[in-house]
């Protein structure tokens, strides 16, 4: 069993070698294969040695996918339906599971989540103002749970309030109108929230504006959850991330264009701590908190959100090279919670 605490694990492992905590407490996911033999590449930042193992969950697919688009069209039917409605809106169908799953959260480092179809951050939902949202959610985990969505919905699809928790076996179908447009988030709500939340059940949920409301400029399009985990279950975290995997967009970099306009999802389902924050290397970024509206409230380079909170940033990158982002609480950095950026010029 995993015996660190969380302080003991910064003084164990220090700055530049978290990966020799991860191999030293977690169960190896290689047969026999030491993953310290591996040289710490991108050894200039902190980092873990080693990937997660293919064929699991993908930071680097999931930055870029929403409604299942990762999937294979014969594949993605049977979770994923549209229908044009006569309106000029669409009927968006979803089919969502609760299960228990083990996740790779580092390379050799598993945490036994409760996840939205096997995968934390569940799939991302995407909607434009006034689409009908339906969802199939199937509890197929062993404690009740729920589906708690951020938007406007009358009381019965709250997912929260008494008698609302889905038992094991059970079905229950959510449907509301996308409003506001926004970028939002779902959740389970059921009690305690913290360990439910914090177990791996929450999603981000973007909601497009209609043509009627402005549009946003088209732009590489990135979600970005926040989260962490508990693996002492102290209710302190070992490991930061941002989507699950800690250190992911180090091993492999977010490719950008220079001069490419990127928008980035970013959402905080961090559990434990009272906030977290992004801060972006070299540049700066406009914010619109919550997405609800066009116009940006702030240019800044480091933003902070509350759980829940959300903020869409945008930026273009003026230079070539690599970008570091990170948390500015910087123990959240050194535990996980860093990546990069790598703009390349445009193709010509
Ligand atoms: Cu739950």
């Amino acid at each position: 069993m995993w015996q660190l605490t969380r302080r003991s694990w910064l003084r164990a492992t220090g700055f530049a070698s978290l990966a020799g905590g991860l191999v030293r407490g977690a169960r190896l996911a290689g047969q026999g294969k030491s993953l310290a033999h591996h040289p710490p590449h991108n050894a200039h930042v902190m980092g873990t040695v080693g990937r997660t193992a293919p064929g699991g969950f993908n930071p680097s697919t999931f930055l870029r996918t929403w409604n299942f688009g990762e999937l294979p069209p014969m594949e993605r039917a049977k979770v994923y339906r549209e229908t044009p409605r006569p309106d000029g809106t669409m009927l968006r169908e979803y089919q969502i599971f609760a299960a228990d799953r083990e996740i790779e959260i580092a390379p050799g480092m598993f945490f036994p989540a409760w996840t939205y179809n096997g995968q934390v951050p569940g799939p991302t939902i995407r909607a434009t103002e006034g689409d009908r949202i339906r969802i199939t959610f199937r509890n197929l985990g062993t404690h009740p749970h729920s589906m708690h969505f951020h938007n406007w919905h009358p009381p019965a699809m709250d997912g929260a309030l008494a008698g609302q928790e889905v038992e094991p076996g059970q079905t229950f179908i959510y449907e509301f109108d996308a409003d506001p447009f926004g970028l939002h988030h779902y959740h389970c709500h059921t009690v305690p929230l913290k360990r439910h939340i914090h177990k791996g059940l929450y999603g981000a949920f973007i909601i497009d504006p209609r043509a009627s409301s402005g549009s946003r400029r088209p732009a590489d399009e990135l979600v970005m959850v926040m989260n962490a985990f508990d693996t002492t279950f102290d209710a302190e975290n070992e490991v930061y991330a941002v989507n699950t995997v800690a250190n992911a967009y180090v091993h492999e970099p977010i490719r950008v264009t220079v001069g490419r306009l990127v928008r980035i999802y970013l959402v905080n389902f961090t559990e434990f701590d009272p906030i977290n924050s992004l801060h972006l290397h070299a540049m700066f970024f406009d914010v619109y908190r919550t997405g609800t509206s066009l116009a940006s409230s702030e240019r800044t380079d480091t933003i902070m959100l509350c759980q829940a909170e959300r903020a869409i940033l945008e930026t273009t990158f003026r230079y070539p090279g690599d970008f570091m982002f990170h948390a500015h609480q910087t123990e959240f950095a050194e535990l996980g919670w860093v990546g990069l950026f790598r703009a390349e010029a445009p193709l010509t």
